[in-house]
C-alpha cells in the first residue's frame, strides 16, 4: 500500500539549481574574492557532487587558481557556501523561484488521500525553510510527517541514509513509499533501500537515461510513464498504479533471485 511519498527538494520541488543556488554561488564566489564564476554548463557538471560544500571543495582541487593548501580551500569554501546560503535564502524570499507544475495540487491530493508527505534532501535547513515557507505559507512543517535535510545526515546522497531516516519517522516500510526526484544520486539514494523512484525531468538532467526509475515525466502535470503503464499525469491512481508495479517488479526480481540460488 502507497502510504507516503517523500519529496527531493532542489530540481524537484522546484528548479532551485540554474537560476538560483548557481546565481548565489557567483556572487559569493565573487564577495570572497575567489577569482573565478561557475557557467551554467560547469555548474550542470558539478551538480553530480552532492552538497554546496563538497562541490566548492571539489572544483578547488582541480583548479590552478584555488589556495593551495587544503585548510585554506575548506576556509574559503565554508565562507562561500554559508555566505550562499544566505543570498539564497534572500532570493528565495523575494519570490524569485516558483514550485515546478503540479507540485502543490499533488500535496494537497496525498493530503485528501491520507498520503503522509515527506522532505529527504542534501540541501541545508535554513534553505528548505524559505523555500517551503514561501510556496506554501509559515505553517508548512504541519503538512509533513518526516523533514530530513543535510544537518540530520552524516552522508548525502546517493547515500540512502536521508532517505532512511525518513522512513524511520514516518514509522513506514520502503516498500509503502514512493520517492520523487530529478537526479542519479537521489536515484540511487532512494532505490538503493528499496524505495520506488518517480524521476521529474529537471533543467540540469533533462537528458538523463534514469533506466532504473520506478516511473517517469517531464513534470507532475504531464504524461507519467512506467514500464507496462502510463497516465496524463501524476494523480493519486496513477501514483497507487506505479507504486503496484514497483512493488510487484521488486518482487518477482526477489523471488527469482532466490529461486537461481537455492
Ligand atoms: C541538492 C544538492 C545541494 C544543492 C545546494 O541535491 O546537492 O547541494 O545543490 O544546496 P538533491 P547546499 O536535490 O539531490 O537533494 O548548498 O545547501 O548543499
Ligand atoms: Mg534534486
Amino acid at each position: 500500500m502507497l502510504r507516503a511519498l517523500i519529496w527531493d527538494v532542489d530540481g524537484t520541488v522546484a528548479e532551485t539549481e540554474r537560476d538560483g543556488h548557481r546565481v548565489a554561488f557567483n556572487q559569493a564566489l565573487e564577495e570572497q574574492g575567489a577569482g573565478w564564476q561557475w557557467d551554467v554548463e560547469t555548474y550542470g557538471a558539478l551538480l553530480r557532487v552532492a552538497g554546496g560544500y563538497e562541490r566548492l571543495i571539489y572544483d578547488m582541487e582541480g583548479r590552478a587558481t584555488a589556495p593551495t593548501s587544503a585548510g585554506q580551500r575548506e576556509s574559503l569554501a565554508r565562507a562561500v557556501h554559508d555566505r550562499k546560503n544566505t543570498l539564497y535564502t534572500e532570493m528565495v524570499a523575494s519570490g524569485k523561484l516558483s514550485a515546478r507544475p503540479g507540485v502543490e495540487r499533488v500535496m494537497d491530493e496525498c493530503a485528501g488521500a491520507g498520503i503522509a508527505l515527506a522532505i529527504a534532501t542534501t540541501t541545508g535547513r535554513r534553505n528548505v525553510e524559505a523555500l517551503f515557507a514561501i510556496l506554501l505559507g509559515p505553517r508548512w512543517q504541519d503538512r509533513f510527517g518526516a523533514i530530513v535535510c543535510a544537518e540530520d545526515a552524516a552522508s548525502k546522497k546517493p547515500d540512502p541514509l536521508v532517505y532512511r531516516l525518513a522512513l524511520e519517522r514516518l514509522g513506514i516500510d520502503a516498500s509503502n513509499a514512493l520517492a520523487i526526484e530529478d537526479s542519479p544520486n537521489g536515484l540511487a539514494a532512494a532505490s538503493a533501500i528499496g524505495i520506488g523512484p518517480l524521476i521529474t525531468r529537471s533543467q540540469y538532467f533533462s537528458a538523463e537515461p534514469f533506466p532504473a526509475c520506478a516511473a517517469i515525466c517531464d513534470d507532475l502535470d504531464n504524461a507519467l510513464t512506467w514500464r507496462h503503464g502510463r497516465a496524463a499525469r501524476a494523480d493519486i491512481e496513477s501514483l497507487r498504479s506505479l507504486h503496484q508495479a514497483w512493488v510487484s517488479e521488486r518482487t518477482r526480481a526477489t523471488t527469482d533471485r532466490s529461486t537461481r540460488s537455492a
